[in-house]
């Protein structure tokens, strides 16, 4: 039987992060735990780029520019959409989840989604760092594991 798994050795990884700026209180806490946890892994600081998108309606767009440079191993997708009193939360999530979905289907190497869909900004704050552990911190983490799996299949 052979077994595949990825180690979580991020050493000359390069990274890209799309992040959106809506909740930026919780997007900057999502990235900052995947930054902390890239570091851990041993991605170089100067390795991994980061750019800042409106919204998460933006997100797909910007991580399909990233994709096509082919100028990265992985990709880390970070955003928060939070239920407010209009059906925008469902168009936005939607819209987020389908896009970046299919990028990591179909796109060539590893597309994180770390994005949060919760109904109050409390359960957001709690995933971005307070009671929940930190989603950024994960996605950083299954970007490492996922580029050394794909490595071992290829
Ligand atoms: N964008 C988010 O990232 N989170 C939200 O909760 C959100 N809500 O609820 O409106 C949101 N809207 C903005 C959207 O992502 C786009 O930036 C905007 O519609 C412009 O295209």
């Amino acid at each position: 039987m052979k077994i595949l798994e990825g180690c979580l050795d991020g050493q000359n990884l390069k990274i890209a992060i799309a992040v959106s700026r809506f909740n930026e209180t919780v997007t900057k806490s999502l990235l900052e735990g995947a930054f902390v946890q890239l570091k851990r892994c041993a991605v170089n600081e100067n390795d991994i780029t980061v750019a800042w998108a409106p919204g998460a309606f933006e997100l797909p767009g910007l991580a399909t520019r990233f994709a096509k440079s082919e100028k990265f191993d992985a990709i880390i997708v970070l955003g928060a959409v939070i239920r407010g009193a209009t059906p925008h939360f469902d168009h936005v999530s939607n819209a987020v989840n389908s896009g970046i979905a299919h990028l990591a289907r179909e796109g060539k190497i590893p597309v994180i989604f770390g994005v949060l869909t919760t109904d109050t900004v409390e359960q957001a704050m709690d995933r971005a760092g307070l009671k929940c552990g930190n989603k950024g911190a994960d996605a950083a983490l299954a970007a490492v594991e996922m580029v050394n799996l794909y490595k071992r299949i290829s």
